[in-house]
Parts: C-alpha cells; structure tokens; sequence
C-alpha cells in the first residue's frame, strides 16, 4: 500500500520536518495543529472563521457523537462533513480517551470497553471493530484504533498489560476496516517506560497503519517526564508515515514535539483558554480580565494579523470578558486558534529554510523563557 504521507524536508540538525499527508478530503501540510471539534463544532467557531484562520484539518470524537446524536443519524444525513459544514480533512479520535476520562466506572475486558453514558447513565459498549465502525459511519478522513490510555502513575506492570491489550484491539481495528479509503492510524501506549513503548511501536509497525500516535502523555505526568519520552520515541516512529502527538500541548509544547520529529498535534487548550479569558500572544500569555488593559487601545499582540487583533482593543475584549458577552468566546478563539495556526505555519517555513533551531531560539526569547 503507498504510504498516504511525503516527508518534504528535514532540518539538517533536529528531526524537525515538514511532510503532505493525503486524505480523502485533500492535503495537509505537516507539522499541523488540529483544532478540537468534539461535538461536530469547533466552539464559538463556524466553518468559515476556521478557514480564515488557515484551519487545514479538525478533529471530532467518536465518543462523544456516538452518544448523542449517535453516528448512524449523522450516516444518514450524509456524514460528518455534511452535518457540519466542513469540506476539509476530520480526524477522529477512537473514543478509548474519553470513555476512560469521562466515566469512572468504565470496565476493560479483552473485548472492549463498557462504560455509562456520562449524560444519562445508560450503559454502553465499545469494542475495537464498534470504534471502526462507528468512525466508518461519521466518515472521518483519519480514524483512530482503540486503545487503552494508562493513567499516571501506573507501575511497569500495569503499563505492560495495558500496552499489550492496546495493541490486541489495534490489529482488532486494523481487521475491521472495511475499503472506505478512510487512513487509521495506531496509538502507542507504554506510560512512562520508553522500552514498552519502542516494543509496542515495534508491534504496531508490523501490523501496519496509515499512521502512528502517541498517546497516554500530557496525563499529569511532570513535563520533562513527557519530554523524555518525545525524545526517546518521536524520531524513532516510521519516518515514511504521519506521527502524531495526541492532546498536547502548550505553544512549548508544540515546538518540542516539532523538534522531537511528530508531525500532528491537537489539543483543547487554544479554543478553552480562549472562553476563559486567556489569551496566547507572541511575548507570552495574556489575562484579559486584568485591570492593566481596561483602557489599553492596542491590540491584544501586536504581531498578531488575525480578526480580532485587526478591529479590536484589549480594552473591548476586557469588556465583552467581563460581561459575559458570546462575542468574547469568539473574538478570542479565533485570535488563539490563529495563533497556534501561525505558529505551525512559521515552523514548516523554518524547516524549509533548514533554520528550525534558529527559530526555536527566537520563539523561546520573544516570550522570556527558558529552553526546556
Ligand atoms: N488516546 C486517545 N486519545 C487521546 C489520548 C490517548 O492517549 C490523549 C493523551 N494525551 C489525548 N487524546 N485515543
Ligand atoms: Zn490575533
């Protein structure tokens, strides 16, 4: 099978790299951020406002659309891209994530994952080939196996049985797929013990996939505990195919993994910071409630050319904050997810000009911080 992805550069002194990745909704330009879309909506943000931003790719979860409104009504009014109006690339998570997030109570077997809906409590089930075809039904371009997230901190052992079941229920999904032209990618568990997860990495590359995650990192483990394992993993994944860093992570973050060789991040921190009132800028982050600003005219960053920082003030964004007006919600999503956005288009420009440690250093003195 022709891999779906093309590394287009690489930096001649980290594994930073740029790459295109087919999809059944056209092409991607890595290293990429993925806007969180969870419910079908990216909140505060319409289809358009994404474009304007430069949105190349959105993600979705099974979970949450398989307990409401439940993939078969959205099968059946032409899948994910119709429902929401969006004719660019959907990657969708597997849902393994949030069941364990989400519920409690949720129980392993070696069939699959039960667990009750966290809106009315019903109880539900999901194997690995249900988490294939739930996502065969939404019609996401990029659908996610199934895996097990380990909680930190779990012991070796704990970590081991779980990375093993995540890679039974992996080639479980892998056998499941039906010819939809839809990519799969597979997750790489093993908590914090690099040997785990260079042997699952090993085991999944055998079996196959389109593409390959790192999961189960940005748990709460210490971030150079997280580091770590980028640098012990990230170039080590199949360089001929996508690797993404999944729900990380901070602008830092971003710049890290990029170094470290993944191509894909996604993560809800742009679009919730965004309603909280806290904003990402190039000199570092901003609190909009602050009474410093309360009768700034200038734009929230400078540097900055989305929307928000052309046509409004700190002092407007600090009022619309403080009375809770929707428009704030907005104005500041698309003034994040713009500056996230920017940050991956300014990397893929500096691999290209083979200068990404160079940038690096730049990012890390403009905001007055140290290199991790
Ligand atoms: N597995 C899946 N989705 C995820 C994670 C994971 O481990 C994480 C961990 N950062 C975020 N989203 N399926
Ligand atoms: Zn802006």
């Amino acid at each position: 099978m022709p891999s779906s992805f093309a590394q287009l550069a690489r930096s001649s002194e980290c594994h930073a790299r740029t790459g295109r990745l087919a999809t059944l909704h056209g092409h991607i330009e890595t290293p990429v951020f993925m806007p969180v879309g969870t419910q079908a909506t990216v909140k505060a943000m319409t289809p358009e406002d994404l474009k304007q931003i430069g949105a190349q790719i959105i993600l979705g979860n099974t979970y949450h659309l398989y307990i409401r409104p439940g993939h078969e009504l959205i099968r059946e009014l032409g899948g994910l891209h119709r429902f929401m109006h969006w004719d660019r690339p959907i990657l969708t998570d597997s849902g393994g994530f949030q069941i364990f997030s989400l519920n409690e109570l949720a129980s392993i077997t070696e069939d699959g994952a039960s667990f009750r809906s966290h809106l009315d409590g019903t109880k539900l089930f999901l194997s690995p080939e249900d988490a294939v075809a739930v996502q065969e039904a939404l019609g996401s371009d990029i659908m996610m196996a199934l895996d097990t997230c380990i909680p930190y901190p779990a012991t070796r052992a704990e970590a081991a049985r779980a990375t093993a079941l995540t890679n039974r229920w992996a080639r479980r999904c892998r056998a499941a797929q039906t010819d939809t032209g839809q990519l799969l990618f597979g997750i790489v568990q093993g908590g914090l013990y690099p040997d785990l997860r260079l042997a699952a990495l090993a085991e999944l590359a055998e079996t196959g996939f389109d593409g390959y995650a790192l999961g189960g990192l940005s748990v709460g483990e210490p971030k150079e505990e997280m580091l770590a394992m980028l640098a012990a993993c990230g170039h080590r994944m199949p360089a001929d195919h996508a690797r993404y860093l999944m729900g990380v992570g901070t602008p830092e973050d971003l710049v890290e993994g990029v170094m470290h060789g993944m191509d894909m991040f996604d993560c809800v921190m742009p679009t919730r910071n965004a309603r909280n009132g806290m904003l990402f800028t190039s000199q570092g982050k901003l609190v909009i409630k602050n009474a410093c600003f309360q009768k700034d005219a200038g734009p929230l960053d400078p540097l900055c050319t989305c929307y928000t920082c052309k046509n409004f003030s700190r002092a407007y964004l600090r009022h619309l904050f403080q009375s809770h007006e929707i428009l704030a919600s907005q104005l500041n999503s698309i003034h994040n997810l713009h500056y996230y956005n920017n940050l991956m288009a300014q990397m893929r420009e500096a691999i290209r000009q083979d200068r990404f440690l160079a940038f690096r250093d730049e990012f890390y003195r403009l905001r007055g911080g140290q290199k991790p």
